[in-house]
Formats: structure tokens, C-alpha cells, sequence
């Protein structure tokens, strides 16, 4: 399974892409505040197991991650359930350690890997002497509440140069699509047609299933698009999202979506070549599932059309500031004769 999903990365040369857009969140800082805190849905949260999708999760300097994405219920038939961060606890030991319970702890000093926010890595990450033990190497248990045993444990490796760690996300991915409309402005993408670059794009959990931003869906990341307009979440699991390009992207000149507006959803019967953004809360919204913990929908795309508005002098009639041709100036033969 994952081994399918690391050749559509290779496939389409997507790597250094996809390092490239792990960025920071402090610039969505708003919009989490806006649409967060949602208490956790209890997606089916009673027994179902989890697991991460990698035994070795090899951790770069300077490399964002963020837990969710190695993340997922253990069995298949729970597929399509969420997984229920609150209920989520993870315990860091020696990575040699083979019992969460008595083995010492590892401090690290990630204090955001719990929750599920991207943390990033750095040198005293690797280092002893910082709290942390065998040298930027972990064993970190995941379990749930009221537990006695560990659900599942992977090896954390931080080192200088680490390792692909797309290899090591969950297998599920979306994407890919955004493009530029007008010049055939039919909700279809054409060949002349060309992406738009530089585009915020959002992905959001649809807590509540019901295709629709709202203020119970729960943010789990951003995006930009590539010069050629391509846009991926990696890292998925089966389950109900919403992309969405913001408002964001369209509000003052330089906004690589400025007077541009959404082009027409859904035309022509074929998903792979349609535009899926429609009007939401966020700008323009696409739904999607994943049916599969390694399901791979490149089909969400968005479509925009270049529409800068009327000042509205400019139709105030034939405004022909009279003719300017100066009559006719032939200025008689030259020809100088032969
Ligand atoms: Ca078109
Ligand atoms: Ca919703
Ligand atoms: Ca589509
Ligand atoms: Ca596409």
C-alpha cells in the first residue's frame, strides 16, 4: 500500500515539493481560532485500536511534522472512523525500551506533539544532555485512556539528515489542481488553461460529515500551490475533508486570486477534469471522502475565472472624443521622380 502511494510522489517528481510546503502556521493562526476547538468528535471512539503507519519515522533538522499524519485505526473494518485526538496520548522512552510503563521517560521537549500541532525539529532534538536520551532516538507509544497496555509504538530518529518522511506518513493523499479558467470559462480543464500558482490551500476534517464548512470542522493543515498550480495533502486516512481555497487568496492586488472568481462546479461528467470548488464559509469549499486509508483522489480541483469588475464609467455612452484623424495628410507623391 504504501508502496503505491510513494510512486505517485515519484511519478510526478512531487518531493521536493512537498518539503517545501511544510510551512509554518502562524500565518493561519485566525482562521484556526475561527474554525478550531471544536471538541473532538467521538468518531466511533470506543475500542477501536490505533496505529502509526510506520515502525521508523527518521526526523530531519529544521523538518516540520505533525503526529496526525502517521496515525490510523489498526483495523481495516474501522476505516472511515476518525481518529479522536483527545483520546489520543502518546509516552516517549529509550528506543530501546521494550515497556512504556517502567522504562524511563524521555523528556523531549516537543510540547506540541501531542496535540496534534506541527512541531519542528532541531539539533538539541539529537543531542543528550537536553533532556533527551539516546542521542535523537525515541520509542514513542501511542495509547488511549483508561488503558493498561499500548496500543502501538514507532522509533523516532532525529538526526542531520534524516529521511523521506513521506514514506513514513499514512498513505492517503488529495489533491491537485488549480487552474486558471478564463480563457475558456467553462468549469473545464483545458490545455491552454494554465494552474495558478501561489494559492493558499486548507484541508479540514468534515467533523460532522455534511459536505459543508462549518464551524465544527476541525483544521488540519495548509498548503500553497506549485508554479504549475498543483496543490497535495499527504499523510490522510479515510474520512470526510474539505479543501478550501480562502478568501484569503482574493482580497488585494499581488493575491495570486485577486479579481479572480470561482468558475462553474461539477460541468462535463468527469471528475478528473471539472472544478469541485463551490461558495462556502471559507472562500470556495470542496467535499471529498476517502474511502480508503490509502485511497488517492487527485481529482479536487478548483477552477477560477479572471473577472475584475466594472467601474461602471465606462459604459456611459460613445464617449468618442471626436475624430482625431487629421484629414488626410497625404502629403502628396514624393516620388521624385524616375
Ligand atoms: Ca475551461
Ligand atoms: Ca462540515
Ligand atoms: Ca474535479
Ligand atoms: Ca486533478
Amino acid at each position: 500500500m504504501r508502496k503505491a502511494k510513494k510512486d505517485v510522489f515519484e511519478a510526478s517528481g512531487l518531493m521536493r515539493f512537498f518539503v517545501g510546503s511544510f510551512v509554518p502556521l502562524a500565518a493561519v493562526a485566525a482562521l484556526v481560532l475561527l474554525l478550531a476547538p471544536a471538541p473532538a468528535a467521538l468518531a466511533g471512539g470506543d475500542d477501536g485500536e490505533l496505529e502509526f503507519c510506520t515502525y521508523n519515522l527518521d526526523l530531519a533538522f529544521g523538518q516540520s511534522f505533525n503526529i496526525r499524519n502517521f496515525v490510523r485505526f489498526k483495523d481495516g473494518d474501522r476505516e472511515g472512523d476518525r481518529v479522536d485526538w483527545s483520546q489520543a496520548f502518546f509516552t516517549y522512552t529509550d528506543a530501546e525500551a521494550d515497556d512504556p510503563v517502567s522504562a524511563p521517560k524521555a523528556n523531549w521537549h516537543l510540547s506540541d506533539f501531542n496535540a496534534g500541532a506541527f512541531v519542528e525539529v532541531g539539533p538539541g532534538d539529537a543531542e543528550s544532555g537536553t533532556g533527551n536520551h539516546g542521542d535523537g532516538r525515541f520509542r514513542i507509544y501511542l495509547a488511549r485512556p483508561g488503558q493498561d497496555k499500548f496500543d502501538d509504538h514507532m522509533t523516532i530518529r532525529v538526526s542531520e539528515e534524516g529521511d523521506d518522511i513521506f514514506d513514513a506518513m499514512c498513505p492517503g493523499v488529495v489533491g491537485d489542481f488549480v487552474w486558471d479558467d478564463s480563457a475558456a470559462p467553462d468549469g473545464l480543464q483545458e490545455a491552454i488553461e494554465p494552474g495558478i500558482g501561489g494559492v493558499n490551500v486548507i484541508l479540514l476534517e468534515d467533523a460532522n460529515g455534511d459536505g459543508a464548512v462549518d464551524g465544527g470542522d476541525i483544521y488540519l493543515d495548509q498548503t500553497y500551490t506549485s508554479p504549475d498550480g498543483r496543490y497535495y495533502f499527504a499523510g490522510l486516512v479515510a474520512g470526510d475533508y474539505l479543501a478550501a481555497v480562502a478568501d484569503r487568496n482574493f482580497l488585494f492586488p499581488g493575491d495570486p486570486l485577486y479579481q479572480f472568481v470561482p468558475t462553474l462546479a461539477f460541468q462535463g461528467g468527469d471528475p478528473s477534469a471539472d472544478s469541485n470548488g463551490q461558495a462556502s464559509l471559507l472562500g470556495s469549499a470542496a467535499a471529498f471522502t476517502l474511502e480508503e486509508d490509502d485511497s488517492v483522489d487527485l481529482t479536487v480541483d478548483f477552477g477560477f475565472v479572471f473577472s475584475p469588475p466594472d467601474d461602471g464609467d465606462d459604459d456611459t455612452g460613445d464617449d468618442d472624443t471626436g475624430d482625431d484623424d487629421t484629414g488626410d495628410q497625404d502629403t502628396g507623391d514624393n516620388d521624385t521622380g524616375g
